[in-house]
């Protein structure tokens, strides 16, 4: 087959022999270069609805919104078939699953081999980041999805802007995606850093195939942060507009499922009047140190795959505005009306419905009618709250940097960091309740680092050891904090009322960073005294409530700290001293 003349194909002569090897292996009947175009989006999603692949949602009251049911056996990311491969089984370190490259090459030319006979292989390149920033890189998915097309279209810059971007160059992350059978048997996300390649198969789930997410923003990227000298983090990014005009930008990494979408959209209570959030991303950052010494972040992606359930105009109100037009809604339920539901959403259950899985659901049933990790995949530009600096190539000034987890005790709802090297230590030690955005079992706590022990594409100890290097670059380096909205007291009630009010917790941290607010030295950290602490207008909010809340117990703290060893042994000897030191330190405080 002749790829390389068609309308969409660039004149890159590595991307056209790259391309060229993989339909010789794969053998589609078709390629289709993506141009990006009005036109060709309008014709992918009617083809889409032909095969039966996307359904049309209700023109009237969700415009250009479609409905996808994924595999049952696919609904989420699935760790245990996630791969780094590398020479050595040391540089992907101990938290990643490791293969020889040569030997997981041969096993994925194995399944690929023909395995689009009779189907259409879209390009689909891509840029993630704005157009025109130094800190912008470009992929290219080779899939036989047409739900994963019209995914990396509202996630990333998809089409011409990416070759224009490329150029003659071959700096460029290639992705190849197949859906074999879609069976677990046949899944495997696999990633080769030294060839800046990942090859996704056997899966038709976001996590795993759109490749610009967390493969190449997150595994790819962490790797290349590494040897480039930048960061490639899973956080989010916003920005806090105070009524002076003064805008401050936050960066928080918390693991999946823990409300990153909804803080990045928070909107301040009545109490914050002028105060506005702008968001600039709701799940990764890029940062890297500016001539300024201070460390700018972009947001690389260019759409939102946000967690459905419990999405309502209380906790997100601009996410339930945004998703109201040109949005994919995955898994969720499906109303009668051509209109979608799911559990904590606005309107009550409705009457009769379909659950997720295409199955009759009414409010009787004792099944869930979304799937917990349904997804909303919609465009940032649909975010009446969207930062305008999301398209400066420069990115934004990186003020503050959090680290939060799922945890129902043990750990106060904030505390700073003494320093750098201490909040690298609170952000190795992170510990969260499992979630269902990835397989396995929910709410069990485990350490996850940065919140990236699923995305880390390399070996962790290494990582930390690169975060700690990052601060002889930054000059004037953000504050580190770390927060917990999660907290609960005796009855297993929240202690705090979290989304709008989290406002509360930014003001105190925001007010530090530019050294407004008093705080009271712990063996944890700087933490806000109750006069430091805006809690006016919270209801059934008092004085016992903030302590509770803000309670540092030795005991539990000595018990969490033997629990680090299990992630601190794993790693032991790659990790850096000053995560041993600053543990002594924390056990001597104590
Ligand atoms: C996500 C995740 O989908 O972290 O963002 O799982
Ligand atoms: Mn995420």
């Amino acid at each position: 087959m002749n790829i390389a003349s068609p309308a969409g194909a660039p004149r890159n002569s590595h991307v056209i022999a790259w391309v060229e090897e993989q339909v010789r292996l794969c053998q589609p009947d078709r390629v289709v270069w993506c141009t990006g175009s009005e036109a060709e989006k309008i014709a992918l999603q009617d083809a889409a609805v032909e095969q039966g692949i996307l359904l049309r949602l209700n023109p009237e009251k969700l415009p250009g919104c479609f409905y996808h049911r994924s595999n049952p056996n696919d609904v989420a990311r699935v760790e245990q078939s996630t791969f780094i491969c590398t020479p050595h089984a040391e540089d992907a370190g101990p938290t990643n699953n490791w293969s020889a490259p040569r030997e997981m090459y041969a096993r994925l030319r194995g399944l690929v081999d023909g395995a689009m006979r009779g189907r259409t292989l879209y390009v689909v390149p891509y840029l993630m980041g704005p157009a025109g920033s130094p800190m912008t890189k470009v992929g290219v998915e080779l899939t036989d999805s047409l739900y994963v097309v019209l995914n990396m279209r509202i996630m990333t810059r998809m089409g011409e802007v990416a070759w224009e971007h490329l150029g003659e160059s071959d700096d460029f992350s290639r992705g190849l995606h197949c859906l074999l059978d879609v069976h677990p048997d046949r899944r495997y996300i696999c990633h080769f850093p030294q060839d800046n390649t990942v090859i996704s198969v056997g899966s038709g789930y976001g996590g795993n195939v759109l490749l610009g997410k967390k493969c190449l923003a997150l595994r790819l990227g962490s790797y290349l942060g590494r040897d480039e000298g930048w960061m490639a983090e899973h956080m989010l990014l916003l920005g806090v507009e105070a009524p002076s005009g003064q805008k401050s930008f936050i960066a928080a990494a918390f693991p999946s499922q823990c409300g990153k979408t909804n803080f990045a959209m928070m909107v301040p209570p009545v109490r914050f009047k002028g105060w506005k959030i702008w968001t600039v991303g709701d799940d990764i950052a890029w940062m890297r140190p500016g001539a300024d010494g201070r460390l700018w972040a972009i947001n690389p992606e260019a759409g939102y795959f946000g967690v459905a359930p419990g999405t309502n105009g209380r906790t997100n109100p601009n996410a339930t505005s945004l998703i109201q037009r040109d949005t994919i809604f995955t898994n969720v339920a499906l109303k009668p009306d051509g209109t979608v539901w799911w559990e904590g959403h606005d309107e009550p259950a409705p009457a009769e419905c379909l659950d997720w899985q295409g199955r009759p659901w009414t409010p009787a049933s004792t099944e869930k009618a979304a799937h917990p990790n349904s997804r909303f995949t919609a465009p940032m530009s649909n975010n009446p709250m969207l930062a305008p600096e999301v398209l400066d190539p420069r990115g934004v000034p990186v003020d503050a940097i959090i680290f939060g987890g799922r945890r129902a005790t043990t750990v106060p709802l904030v505390f700073e960091a003494f320093n750098w090297s201490h909040g690298v230590f609170l952000g190795a030690t992170m510990g969260s309740e499992t979630t269902a955005a990835a397989t396995g079992t929910v709410g069990q706590v485990r350490r996850d680092p940065m919140a990236m022990l699923p995305f880390c594409g390399y070996n962790m100890g290494r990582y930390f050891r690169h975060w700690l290097d990052m601060r002889k670059q930054i000059q004037f380096p953000p504050r580190i904090f770390h927060v917990n909205w999660f907290r609960r007291d005796a009855d297993g009630r929240f202690l705090w009322p979290g989304f709008g009010d989290n406002m509360r917790v930014l003001r105190w941290i925001l007010d530090r960073c530019h050294g407004r607010a008093g705080a009271h030295e712990t063996p944890l950290g700087w933490v806000p005294r109750w006069e430091d602490f805006d809690a006016e207008g919270l209801v059934d909010f008092d004085r016992a409530r903030f302590d509770a809340l803000q309670a540092m117990n030795p005991d539990e703290w000595r018990r969490d700290i033997l629990s680090h060893d299990e992630l601190f042994m794993r790693l032991y000897q790659y990790l850096p001293k000053e995560m041993i030191f600053q543990r002594e330190l924390l056990v001597a405080r104590l």
